[in-house]
C-alpha cells in the first residue's frame, strides 16, 4: 500500500476550509470510497503526490493537457507572456491569435469568443441560441454534462451523477421548466419530441462524444438526427466539444463526424491548462454577441493573455503532422491491453475510445446512453479505482469520467500500466 499520510493530513486541513475539502466535487473520490491525493507537482504522463508517491496519469488534469505536464512550449510561452503582464482586461494580439486558430480548426467556427471556463461557454451559448431564435426551450440529453448552470442541472453526467444528485437544491423548478432531457442515441425519441415541440425548440446541445457518462460515442445517425431536425424546425444546434474540441481530432468531433453545429463551445485544451473557454459559430449568430449585437456576455479575465499564450502553444504542437495519429495510437494500445487483461481474469468490461479520450464499464453489454452506464458495476469500478490508485495509476475516480492520453504517454507508459491492470483484475 502506498503511504498516503501527508495527503490525509492536507485533506483534513482542506476539509475545514474548503466545502467538501475540494474546490469541485468529484475531486473528493467519496463515491470510489477514497480519500484525495493532493498534488505536489507534475511532469509530462507523470503526477506526484504530497507524500512523493509518482503515477502515470489517465487524468490530465481533466482533458487540457494532451500534450503532457510541463510542456516545455507551454513553459516557455506563459514565462514569455509573464514578463508583459498577468491581466490587462484589455485587448491583445494574443486572443486575435488563438481566435484565428480556432476559426481555422473547428469548421463551423466563423467567429468566436473567449470566456474563462467550460460553463461560462456553454452558458452564454444557450443565451445566445435563445436571443436568436426569440425561444426557451433547451433539449439536452441525459447523462451529457454541459457544466453547472441552471438550465443545464437535469440528468447531467460528472459530478451530478457520481454523487447521484437528482437536480440540485438551489435551482429554482422555473428555471429547469424549459430544459427537456432527452435518451442520448435515441433518433426515434428525439425525432417524436421535435415533431411535437420543435418550434418551441430555442436549442439542441449535446456532446458529440458523451464524456461525463464515461465515453460514449454517437450511433450513427444520431448527431445526423440532430442536425437535420434542428435544421427543419429552426432551433440552433450546439456541439459542446469542451472536451472533444482538438481532442478527438484538431478540428473536434464535427470535424471527425462531418456534421456542422450553428454554435460549438470549447475549453480545456484551447487553454493548455490554464482556465479559459469559447463559444464561436456561424457569423451572423455570433454577430449578435454584445457589443456587436444585444446578447449580453461579458467577464474581466477573459482573453488573459497568460491563458492565450498557454493556449496558442499548445495548439502549435499538437498541429504537426502525425500527432494525432501516434497519440491514437498509443490509445489504442492501452485500451486494447486492459480489454484483453480483464478478459484473461475473466472480468466483464466494455471500454469505449474515441481518439485519446476513453472509457471502462463494468459491463458485458454496450453501454449507448446513461441509463445504460447507470446500471454497470459501479463496486467493482471503486475497487479497480483504489487498486490502480495503490499501484500508481491515476484514473479519475469515477466511472462517469473520462480517461485521456497525452503525447507524454509512450508505449513503455502503456505497458506498465496494462501490466498493473492485469494484477488488479485478478484480483477483482
Ligand atoms: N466535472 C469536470 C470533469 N468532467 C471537472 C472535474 C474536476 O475538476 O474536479
Amino acid at each position: 500500500m502506498l503511504n498516503h499520510n501527508m495527503s490525509l493530513k492536507l485533506y483534513k486541513r482542506a476539509l475545514e476550509k474548503i466545502p467538501g475539502g475540494v474546490n469541485s466535487p468529484v475531486r473528493a473520490c467519496k463515491s470510489v470510497g477514497a480519500d484525495p491525493v493532493f498534488i505536489d507537482r507534475a511532469d509530462g504522463c507523470f503526477i506526484f503526490d504530497a507524500d512523493g508517491n509518482r503515477y502515470i496519469d489517465y487524468v490530465g488534469s481533466w482533458g487540457p493537457l494532451i500534450v503532457g505536464h510541463r510542456h516545455p512550449a507551454v513553459i516557455e510561452a506563459i514565462e514569455s507572456v509573464l514578463n508583459r503582464g498577468t491581466s490587462f482586461g484589455a485587448p491583445t494580439d494574443l486572443e486575435i491569435e488563438l481566435a484565428a486558430m480556432v476559426i481555422e480548426a473547428v469548421p463551423s467556427v466563423e467567429m468566436v469568443r473567449m470566456v474563462n471556463s467550460g460553463t461560462e461557454a456553454t452558458m452564454s451559448a444557450i443565451r445566445l441560441a435563445r436571443g436568436v431564435t426569440g425561444r426557451d426551450t433547451v433539449v439536452k440529453f441525459d447523462g451529457c454534462y454541459h457544466g453547472h448552470a441552471d438550465t443545464l442541472l437535469v440528468e447531467a453526467g460528472s459530478g451530478v451523477a457520481t454523487l447521484s444528485i437528482p437536480g440540485s437544491p438551489g435551482v429554482p423548478k422555473s428555471f429547469v421548466t424549459h430544459t427537456l432531457s432527452l435518451p442520448y442515441n435515441d433518433v426515434e425519441g428525439f425525432k417524436k419530441v421535435m415533431e411535437r415541440d420543435g418550434e418551441k425548440i430555442a436549442c439542441v446541445i449535446v456532446e458529440p462524444v458523451a464524456g461525463n457518462m464515461g465515453v460514449v460515442p454517437p450511433v450513427p445517425g444520431f448527431l445526423e438526427a440532430l442536425r437535420e431536425e434542428t435544421e427543419r424546425h429552426g432551433s440552433i444546434l450546439i456541439f459542446d466539444e469542451v472536451m472533444t474540441g482538438f481532442r478527438v481530432a484538431y478540428g473536434g468531433a464535427q470535424q471527425l463526424y462531418g456534421i456542422s453545429p450553428d454554435i460549438t463551445t470549447l475549453g480545456k485544451i484551447i487553454g493548455g491548462g490554464m482556465p479559459v473557454g469559447a463559444y464561436g459559430g456561424r457569423r451572423e449568430i455570433m454577430e449578435q454577441v454584445a457589443p456587436q449585437g444585444s446578447v449580453y456576455q461579458a467577464g474581466t479575465l477573459s482573453g488573459n493573455p497568460v491563458a492565450m499564450a498557454a493556449g496558442i502553444a499548445t495548439l502549435k504542437e499538437i498541429k504537426r503532422p502525425g500527432f494525432y495519429d501516434n497519440l491514437e495510437n498509443t490509445t489504442a494500445q492501452l485500451v486494447d491491453g486492459l480489454t484483453k487483461a480483464a478478459r484473461q481474469a475473466g472480468i466483464s468490461v466494455t471500454v469505449d475510445r474515441v481518439g485519446s479520450m476513453a472509457g471502462l464499464f463494468f459491463t458485458d453489454r454496450t453501454v449507448k446512453n446513461f441509463n445504460d452506464a447507470k446500471t454497470c458495476d459501479l463496486d467493482r469500478f471503486s475497487s479497480y479505482y483504489r487498486k490502480m490508485l495503490n499501484s500508481g495509476i491515476y484514473l479519475a475516480p469515477s466511472q462517469f469520467e473520462a480517461l485521456f492520453v497525452s503525447s507524454a504517454h509512450t508505449a513503455e507508459h502503456i505497458d506498465t500500466t496494462v501490466a498493473a491492470a492485469e494484477k488488479v483484475f485478478r484480483e477483482l
